[in-house]
């Protein structure tokens, strides 16, 4: 079974973090067909491999198979982002079929122009809010441990996936003036350039919102707290879609044998005789 499109926009994976949902990205990978890949940043998340490093097979998997779609002819581009900007200096180089690029410019098949970029360019612009930069750096790898507690204990039970993290951001008054003025930045950006839209990622919030002045907002989301993808069907439609329902309405299950425990290679393993 395979899911085609046109093009396929995904960001936040954050690779090299525990969180990162990597077996479902490598499922993903394994079964779509595109004629083009927009890695929308934080793919690799450098920030996470720099504290503990963490790499485990399903994340060797989703690089295989990047390169994979690569060689079978799939144009890929990376943007990279804020956990992954040691990549911005490679802008302009092909690796390995990869082309790095600090931004791109996106045509869809009906001929809308969009601007594709990761978005932490515009956190100065925002003012970030002291939450959000709190969740980034001291919570976020623990609400993530939590919450995926939380939901085996659910599964086991029955019960639908619950986000913590989610629901702390839409609850949390500050974390929605931060999003809201985040779209508002981004969306100024496209329009200040006179294109049709913008394709990010970076807030970990999917959406697709078309705003009053025709500007059109489109937002990857993220492979921690969901799994989901922007896609560009054939005519140009742009759709968020959730790879994770997808996938497991096309019959997968996460395969035990697939998911080992995370293999942590400790400063002392790496000095060992
Ligand atoms: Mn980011």
């Amino acid at each position: 079974m395979e899911f085609t499109f046109r093009t396929v926009f995904v960001s936040d994976v954050h690779l090299g973090f525990r969180g990162a949902r990597a077996e479902e990205f490598a499922a993903f990978l394994k079964r779509v067909r595109c004629e083009r890949l927009y890695l929308v940043g934080d793919i690799v998340d450098m920030w996470a491999l720099r504290q503990r490093w963490t790499w485990p097979v399903t994340h060797n998997q989703v690089v295989r198979r990047i390169l994979k779609l690569a060689k079978r002819g799939t144009t890929i581009v990376y943007v990279p982002g804020n956990h992954d900007e040691s990549l911005r200096p490679y802008a302009g180089i092909d690796l390995a079929g990869i082309r790095v690029a600090k931004q791109a410019v996106h045509r869809t098949a009906d001929g809308r122009r969009f601007l594709v970029c990761h978005g932490d360019e515009f956190d100065l612009v925002v003012q970030s809010s002291p939450l959000l930069s709190k969740l980034g750096t001291l919570g976020y790898d623990w609400l993530v441990g939590i919450n995926r507690r939380v939901n085996d204990v659910r599964g086991a039970v029955g019960l639908g996936r619950w986000s913590f993290s989610q629901t702390i951001k839409k609850k949390v008054k500050s974390a929605c003036t931060f999003i809201s003025k985040f779209e508002q930045a981004v969306g100024d950006e496209a329009r200040r350039r006179s294109l049709d839209g913008v394709i990010c990622g970076h807030i970990h919030e999917p959406r697709i919102d078309v705003r009053d002045d025709g500007i059109t907002y489109a937002n990857c989301g993220d492979w921690i707290e969901r799994a989901s993808a922007l896609v560009e069907h054939h005519d140009g439609r742009l759709e968020i879609v959730d790879v994770e329902r997808m996938l497991r309405e096309a019959g997968w299950r996460p395969d035990p044998v697939e998911a080992p425990e995370h293999i942590e290679v400790t400063e002392e393993a790496l000095h060992a005789p």
